[in-house]
């Protein structure tokens, strides 16, 4: 281990043979990773996905990104193959730590998102994804949305890779910061604390707890820099597979007579 006095470490998690292999985490791995993503914010497995399979989804995402004007109302192409595959949307690492981190009943939508720089990309703002779930707590409490991010080129300073700052899921926001669109970090708070920029290999796994501190950098080589995002929640209260009760429709004619406000407070209910 280099003893530079200055160092920001990427938090890896290394995994043995026998895991890729088998696709699985050991429970010692399991915690590991846990731990890096609660303490450091996030927890990165490298190479997890093959470099050809993963070089294809690349070529497939950018023609899905370029095509994206003309498509109106057709079907949306991420939500088949090769999207869809389960070592993206099911990624077995992912998944044990996501579980093991927020718990069995963790959900997700689909279709899922992608974060593209193209060469000539400015910087972005420095951001979080998520607010604390209780603002006004003087402290935070454990992670509930979690975003999974696979990177489909190798990720390089040269291309932009994220920047992120880690332990910044912890950071508290002042009332102002609080109530800014996008969790928006003032660059002179950030500039207090350490990042790094997220080089990685292409078909790595990263699991990011969303409330981190981050950015995309600008892309200064000659080639388009995707990442996929897949966001994951913890199950609170919501119970749309509750027996009984909650699967019960209510008529159109009264939902269409419910104020806006009553229509928002029962959502999630079903209705004709
Ligand atoms: O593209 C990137 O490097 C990060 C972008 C991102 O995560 C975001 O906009 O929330």
């Amino acid at each position: 281990m280099k003893t530079t006095g200055k160092t920001v470490n990427i938090p890896v998690l290394e995994i043995s043979s026998e895991e890729r292999a088998e696709n699985k985490l050991t429970p010692e791995s399991v915690g590991a990773g846990t731990r890096l993503l609660r303490e450091a914010g996030l927890v990165v497995i490298e190479s997890v996905l093959p470099r050809d399979w993963i070089a294809e989804l690349d070529v497939a995402m950018e023609t899905v990104l370029s095509n994206e004007e003309e498509r109106q109302n057709g079907e949306n192409p991420m939500l088949k193959m090769p999207f869809m595959d389960p070592r993206v949307i099911d990624n077995p690492f992912a998944m044990q730590i996501l579980k093991a981190a927020m718990g069995e009943q963790i959900f997700a939508y689909l279709p899922y998102g992608c974060n593209s720089t193209r060469p000539g990309n400015d910087i972005q703002w420095i951001h979080r994804d998520s607010g604390q779930l209780f603002p006004e707590l003087p402290f935070a409490l454990p992670v509930s949305t979690i975003v999974v991010n696979i990177p489909l080129v190798d990720f390089t300073v040269e291309n932009g890779a994220t920047e992120v700052w880690p332990g910044s899921h912890l950071i508290i926001d002042d009332p102002a910061v609080r109530n800014s669109p996008y969790n928006v970090c003032e660059e002179e708070r950030a500039a207090q604390h350490p990042s790094f920029q997220l080089e990685m290999p292409a078909g790595s796994v990263v699991v990011r707890d969303m409330r981190c501190w981050h950015r995309a950098m600008p892309n200064r080589s000659q080639t388009i820099r995707h990442m996929l995002a897949l966001v994951y929640f913890r199950r609170f209260h919501h119970s749309p597979n509750a027996p009984g009760i909650f699967g019960a429709r209510v008529p159109d004619e009264i939902w269409n007579n419910m104020s806006e406000e009553a229509q928002e407070v029962y959502r999630f209910q079903a209705h004709d």
